[in-house]
């Protein structure tokens, strides 16, 4: 039988870079490119953020963290400026800031103008990654669009010469894939060259990598996504010599597997941690309602860091997360809410009681080490050479989580994702509503839908997969982070009935109009519905936030959907012209 994960075929190119040289070149940059100063560190007097980190968990001091990446460099300079002061004014603090630079970030110098935008901050040199890093004593860290692209090297060096002494995110390097960028050995390549800089500073600089946007999004089982975290720990500190600090969250709603996950995450660590993101799926609702949701992952946050410091910034994220990128006032009020939730949680630390998440920790501590093992000498007995960090990033990240958790993990998850319960939970809310008659007539059409979507959120998609399964339409895999001609084209190869694009990256309007018009110019007319975040920044806008574009889309003939459980109504509407006939 053919092992799908053969090396020669996931790795069948005769002539691959060889890791070690590739991290020599990025050692012999250090000559030219060194951490430089910032105010975050002379104010503080330490050489590194690790060094400030250090400090805190010693003062069991919680640090706290916000996250900002406005389009417009002069609002995001703004911004960090603000921010910082208004905390201080407040007598609170913001210790770091995560800068969200744009997609287009991620690509080589020379294709930066020319590609795609998204939502994010475009930075066009090391004059400028200063300017942001002048404008208040916190502690910058290049998270996004850095580490996994082929414009890799260039950020890294501009980043530490801005005086950035965390720089990410290797979580993206598994599952981010730029628009129209096909080239992921490249893309690697690069990013094992920034590692052998960054390892080779003379202060600590750690290599953040948040879980989140790498595998542990898609992985059913908490031990999975642990055991993918002490990979990439041994990939960086065995095998590069640097400093892994993990960030996770997003995804992790229930408070035991959170806490549990952070107590299993500092087993064995000897680096701090980045931060422990806000859980921005929570929010759904109102602002009101995703207080809610805030006070309570950042309570269970605090007492993590109170019962094991690691040193990881608490992330109190804007209630408005959910319908676009919060505005400066809003990352304010929600540093003072933490602020305050920090002062009251000495108190509420004695009614909670945290065993049941240290004896969880223990079972996610033995499956984590256990898929880790798996893998790597899964990897191993087929031949991959597991001492080249450039051919064991390349080999995970073309297997993918899926496949990695299937062929690797536990045979049940050993604690379930928080993520697979949500979606299934979802789905099953959805499907519960539909009555019998509907549910005939739309397995009586037959219908075959192609699910895609046009970046890396893939939950939308995995939520109508399950609807569609249940409703018996046949569905066909368009992809994750697809262009839209290649949807197209496999919208016309699959002879589907139905294209369902999920979309969230600022694009909603462009993306559906290049589908559109790909398919017209073959010819060919099936209906599209798309859901996600439909908006995009208009391109004369001066407050560089995304606006509403669902009226411009339902305009094309496209059936706009807000929930999931639009899919039922289209669906009987493409039915009752079958019926007729
Ligand atoms: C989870 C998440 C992520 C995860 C995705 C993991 C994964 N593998 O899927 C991670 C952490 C990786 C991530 C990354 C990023 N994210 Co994000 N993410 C989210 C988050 C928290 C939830 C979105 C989600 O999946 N919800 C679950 C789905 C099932 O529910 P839903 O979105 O409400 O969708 C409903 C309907 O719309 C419908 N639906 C969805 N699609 C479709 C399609 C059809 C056909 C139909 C019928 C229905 C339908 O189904 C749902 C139930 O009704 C949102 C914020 C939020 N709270 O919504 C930000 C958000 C979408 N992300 C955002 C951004 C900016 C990013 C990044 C660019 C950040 C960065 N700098 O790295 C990257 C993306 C980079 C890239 N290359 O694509 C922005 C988008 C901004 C905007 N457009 O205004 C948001 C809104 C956060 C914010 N305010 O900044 N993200």
């Amino acid at each position: 039988m053919i092992d799908p994960l053969a090396r020669a075929t996931i790795l069948p190119e005769p002539d691959l870079p060889d890791g070690a040289g590739l991290l020599d070149d990025g050692r012999a940059m250090a000559k030219d490119w060194q951490v430089g100063p910032s105010p975050f560190l002379e104010h503080h007097g330490v050489a590194s953020e690790a060094d400030f980190k250090r400090r805190c968990m010693a003062q069991s001091r919680v640090m706290r963290h916000a996250q900002i990446g406005f389009r417009d460099p002069e609002k995001s300079r703004r911004a960090y400026g603000e921010i910082w002061s208004a905390c201080d004014a407040a007598g609170e603090s913001v210790d770091r800031y995560g800068l969200c630079l744009d997609w287009a970030m991620g690509y080589p110098l020379e294709r930066r103008r020319e590609g795609p935008r998204g939502t994010g901050m475009m930075l066009e040199g090391p004059e400028e990654f200063a300017a942001l890093t002048r404008e208040a004593p916190a502690a910058p860290h290049f998270g996004d669009f850095v580490l996994g692209f082929p414009g890799a090297v260039a950020n890294t060096c501009w980043a530490l010469a801005a005086g950035s002494t965390a720089i990410g995110n290797l979580g993206q390097l598994f599952t981010f894939r730029l628009p129209d960028w096909d080239d992921d050995v490249t893309s690697v390549a690069e990013t094992v060259k920034a590692l052998g800089l960054i390892a080779a500073q003379p202060v600590d600089v750690l290599v953040h990598a948040n879980l989140d946007d790498g595998f542990a999004a898609t992985f059913s089982d908490l031990a999975s996504c642990l055991g993918a975290a002490l990979i990439e720990r041994h990939i960086v500190e065995d095998l590069i010599g640097g400093k892994m600090a993990h960030c996770f969250g997003h995804h992790f709603s229930e408070p035991v597997p959170r806490l549990a996950f952070h107590l299993a995450l500092a087993d064995g660590a000897t680096t701090p941690g980045s931060m422990i993101y806000g859980n921005t799926t929570s929010y759904r609702g109102e602002e009101a309602q995703n207080y809610a949701s805030l006070s309570s992952y950042l309570l269970t946050d605090i007492l993590g860091q109170m019962t094991k410091p690691t040193g990881h910034a608490i992330n109190p994220v804007p209630v408005t997360e959910n319908e676009r990128i919060p505005d400066i006032d809003e990352v304010v009020a929600a540093q003072l809410f933490a602020g305050r939730l920090i002062e009251q949680a000495a108190g509420l630390s004695q009614v909670i009681e945290t065993t049941t998440a240290a004896l969880e920790a223990e079972r996610i501590i033995a499956g984590g080490r256990a898929f880790r093992d798996a893998v790597l000498s899964g990897l191993a007995d087929r031949g991959y050479d597991i001492k080249d960090p450039f051919e064991l990033f390349l080999a995970l990240r073309r297997i993918g989580a899926r496949r990695l958790e299937s062929a690797f993990g536990a045979r049940e998850p050993v604690v379930i994702s928080p993520v697979r319960q949500e979606l299934d939970e979802m789905a099953a809310r959805r499907l519960e509503t539909i009555d019998q008659a509907t549910r005939e007539a739309i397995a009586k059409a037959g219908f075959t839908a192609l699910l895609a979507t046009s970046d890396v959120h893939e939950h939308g998609k995995t939520l109508l997969e399950t609807m569609c399964r249940d409703l018996k339409v046949a569905t066909v895999d368009g992809g994750v982070s697809v262009d839209p001609d290649d949807l197209a084209e496999s919208a016309r190869q699959s002879g589907c009935d139905l294209i369902c694009i999920s979309t969230y990256n600022g694009v909603a309007l462009d993306f559906v109009e290049a589908v559109l018009n790909d398919l017209r110019a073959s010819g060919c007319e099936i209906p599209v519905l798309v859901g996600g975040r439909l908006n995009q920044i208009p391109d004369a806008s001066n407050t560089s936030l995304p606006v509403d574009v669902a009226d411009r889309i339902a305009a094309l003939g496209v059936t706009v959907c807000r929930d999931a459980a639009d899919l039922v109504p289209a669906l009987i509407k493409l039915a009752k012209p079958a019926d007729q006939g």
